[in-house]
């Protein structure tokens, strides 16, 4: 074979090779959805105030517009995650209305969020209070949940427990688990078939001393002792500083256990910053481990990918805006891991071959095939630039600047 020959092989060896990973990312990118979180439209803080926007969305309605306006340029966003006591004040009433709202800016209600840590009622705690008045409460507002989640058409109820202690001996850490137990029993009874409970860990905050749930190992330990609809959360911003967060999402997936992710990403606590803005890395490395999983099975892995992140000082739509088109990159570079290749150097503890395969993959730089697969879709090849261009900002921020003035610290 003459040299040229050899060269032209060799180039259309790479161009079906490209082909290929182009392929294999639009695929994936078509499957790829990110549920948007209702509250993060609206003004939020921290505990030491808050800078309100013009443009926050103060009503359901607003967060349904804004959330839909992410849909419209990403197409990756199908469902809002609602906050029960911020967006369906009166439970079971409301639904009627979320309804409409849903039908009428194209999105579908997503996870169901109940809120036990806000009331006064709580201060000590909601299922794992030690007075079983607070316990039922508690129990009641989750159970209405259910049926809010069932009623929508929604699948997953996703409580996050804000029980705890500040101070050491003063409450019984192993009654709470059993309250917990009961509790959360009791609520999977509740659950219709296709329903999931998720359930969410955090080892801090507001509680400083214990958290009744505060790490993976017990949200997995209370999931299964509350029956098989249960599953597990994570929160990328509920760990301690340098956790080993892929490992964590190995385990869960090994344990058929893995229910939802809450993506952000964090410095030092529960930030809530945009996904991948501190540590890009991680986020790749915890997709890699589910792609990696579901090459090897062969399957789907069933997970609800969400954002939590509420954003105090960027523009909120454009920070979800910004967060889908990482989320979306950082999946599509998982995508491109040679997972044959890998498996075999793993095999063969070849070190430095394998981890070069991964980072191989990290370092491409995938935004030129998101363009085409955008175009392909019909949507627009810069997201951020198609809503700027839109006017929707200005619109909204002279329609709601006066009520945002005037609005005072609630968090929704
Ligand atoms: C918590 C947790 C929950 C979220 C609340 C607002 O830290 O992440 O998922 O609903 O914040
Ligand atoms: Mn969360
Ligand atoms: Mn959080």
């Amino acid at each position: 074979m003459s040299t040229t020959g050899m060269e032209a092989n060799r180039w259309n060896g790479d161009f079906a090779m490209k082909d290929k990973a182009v392929e294999v990312v639009w695929k994936a990118l078509d499957k790829f959805n990110i549920e948007l979180p209702s509250w993060g439209f609206a003004n939020t803080g921290t505990r030491f105030g808050k800078f309100m926007q013009s443009s926050a969305a103060t009503t359901i309605e607003e967060k349904f517009s804004d959330a839909a306006q992410v849909h419209v340029v990403t197409g990756a966003c199908p469902t809002l995650a609602l906050h029960v006591q911020w967006d369906l004040p009166q439970g079971l009433k409301d639904v009627p209305e979320v309804e409409k709202l849903a039908k009428r800016f194209a999105i579908r209600p997503g996870s169901i969020n109940p809120n036990i840590f806000q009331n006064q009622e709580y201060k000590y705690g909601s299922v794992g209070n030690p007075d079983p008045s607070i316990r039922r409460l508690a129990i009641c507002h989750i159970l209405e949940c259910v049926a809010i989640s069932s009623a929508l058409g929604s699948r997953d109820v996703s409580p996050w427990f804000a029980d705890g202690s500040n101070y050491p001996g003063t409450q019984n850490i192993r009654k709470r688990i059993g309250y917990f137990e009961e509790g959360l029993r009791e609520i999977h009874t509740a659950l219709k078939p296709g329903q999931r409970l998720l359930l969410e860990y955090k080892p801090f905050e507001p509680a400083f001393y214990h958290t009744d749930i505060a790490d993976w190992g017990m949200a997995f330990l209370l999931a299964k002792e509350s029956g098989p609809q249960s599953f597990v959360l994570v929160d990328t911003g509920h760990h301690y500083q340098a956790q080993n967060i892929e490992q964590i999402v190995a385990w869960l997936l090994h344990q058929k256990m893995m229910g939802g992710f809450h993506f952000n990403d964090r410095r030092y606590a529960d930030d809530d910053l945009t996904l991948g803005s501190i540590d890009p890395y991680q986020i790749f490395r915890i997709f890699h481990e589910i792609k990696m999983f579901e090459w090897e099975t062969q399957t789907t892995a069933d997970i609800a990918y969400m954002v939590d992140q509420s954003h105090n000082l960027k523009g909120k739509i454009e920070a979800m805006i910004q967060t889908v088109c990482a989320a979306q990159e950082f999946y599509a570079r998982a995508v491109l891991v040679d997972h044959d290749r890998l498996a075999k150097l793993q095999q063969d503890c070849s070190l430095i071959d394998a981890e070069e395969t991964l980072r191989g993959a990290f370092w491409q730089d995938v935004r030129p095939t998101i363009r085409e697969w955008r175009k392909s879709r019909g949507l627009p090849e810069d997201p951020l630039q198609a809503f700027r261009s839109s006017g929707y900002l200005e619109r909204i921020t002279r329609e709601r600047s006066e009520k945002n003035r005037n609005t005072t610290a609630s968090y929704a």
